[in-house]
């Protein structure tokens, strides 16, 4: 099927993605300042199909975040507190352990642990809270701690990164998250998040993680003060270190969350930067599998359009969500499976429940049990 391409500086690039090669710089500056929404959905969804074809991917996952003091005080995140501000929380190991179970009701396979960079819990603590995860649900993926946490408790523990993320691996970490990436430009990051490690810093982090077997998913905060660059440069350089790694298994775009944060000005994103996110994205990283529509950042009613438009998963079951709604989200804290099943068949796809890793898992109702 042909389809009417509107913008015609389009039409090249169209060429490149039927034929199977790799979009360049350029291209993805043309994709991002195109408003021919269809066109670059369509070419998307090409790509979408071609790796995922019907499928759409969900998990049955529960966030945990054990605390929210942070010393970095980004300005983007309205999320992390100073250690002596009374509305901050810091979990007792007890705590993050209990909290955990409280999911457990719908046979959770995946944990994701993140928090703040708090100047007290040292390493020795996260590997005492992994391994006390693991010893209490065996069968759940611990997808914990980002790039940023990672290089944080290394310097404290001064001990090289790799060093850090084999005493985190030992304890029981099975992957890390996609978070803290935000944009790897400089002259950005100086504005939004000046305190916390630079991009070539994340990259490293994850290029340490990746050398020592562990895969991470990838992100991009969008929506803020950078330009088309500055995502375009972000996306290349995670192009990059996949052709070095494979490593990547999602990309999540995230968009920018204001309230609450010292960028309050600066206005949400609209559902059409949303959907030309994703769709960019799903273009420009030929190498990355899996492209994540993230319900709880973009609304489950975009997200689903988002389905149509590259991307071939919509994340979980969340249970408890902090992050975005400190910053004026006003999805749901979570979604029942049931609830994933339906948005996703409504989108005329296949709905395939994963684990971490993007295998299959196969239940038996009504318990809801984990057989892979
Ligand atoms: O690292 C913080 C971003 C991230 C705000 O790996 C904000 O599967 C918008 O990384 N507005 C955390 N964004 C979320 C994240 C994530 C989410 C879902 C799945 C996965 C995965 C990863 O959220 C942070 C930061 O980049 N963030 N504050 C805000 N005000």
């Amino acid at each position: 099927m042909q389809v009417v391409i509107d913008d015609h500086r389009l039409e090249p690039i169209r060429e490149k993605v039927e034929a199977g090669e790799r979009l360049s710089f350029e291209d993805g500056l043309a994709l991002y300042r195109s408003h021919d929404i269809l066109a670059v959905g369509y070419l998307a969804n090409l790509v979408r199909e071609r790796k995922h074809g019907n499928v759409t991917y969900f998990n049955v996952n529960r966030h945990i975040n054990p605390t929210d003091v942070c010393v970095a005080s980004c300005r983007l995140c309205a999320f992390g507190k100073r250690v002596r501000d009374p509305k901050a929380y810091t979990m007792s190991l007890e705590e993050v352990w209990q909290r955990a179970g409280e999911g457990w009701s719908e046979a959770v396979t995946e944990f994701h642990i993140v928090g703040g960079l708090h100047p007290e819990l040292t390493l020795d603590w996260y590997c005492e809270m992994l391994r006390g995860l693991k010893q209490r649900f065996p069968g759940v993926h611990l997808k914990a701690l980002t790039m940023v946490e990672v290089a944080y408790l290394a310097r404290r523990a001064k001990l090289g990164v790799r060093d850090t993320l084999v005493r985190l691996r030992d304890a029981g970490m099975d992957s890390l998250p996609g978070g803290g990436a935000e944009i790897f430009n400089e002259r950005v990051r100086r504005i939004i998040c000046d305190h916390k490690i630079d991009g070539n810093e994340w990259l490293e982090t994850a290029r340490a993680a990746h050398q020592l077997g562990l895969h991470s998913n990838c992100t991009m905060l969008y929506g803020h003060i950078e330009n088309e660059e500055d995502r375009v440069d972000h996306l290349a350089r995670l192009r990059a270190l996949q052709d070095e790694t494979a490593s990547f298994v999602a990309f999540i775009p995230l968009a920018f969350h204001p309230d609450n944060t010292a960028l309050q000005h600066i206005g949400r994103t609209t559902g059409f930067a949303d959907i030309m996110n994703i769709a960019v994205a799903r273009l420009m990283l030929d190498n990355v599998p899996h492209i994540k529509a993230y319900w709880v950042m973009m609304t489950p009613r975009i997200a689903q359009i988002a389905l149509r438009f590259g991307a071939d998963d919509l994340d979980g079951t969340i249970v408890e969500e902090r992050i975005y709604h400190d910053a004026g989200a006003t999805t749901e804290q979570g979604l029942r499976r049931a609830e994933l099943l339906q948005l996703i068949r409504k989108a005329g796809r296949e709905p395939v429940e994963r684990d971490t890793l993007y295998r299959p898992v196969e239940r038996t109702e009504p318990a809801l049990r984990v057989v892979v």
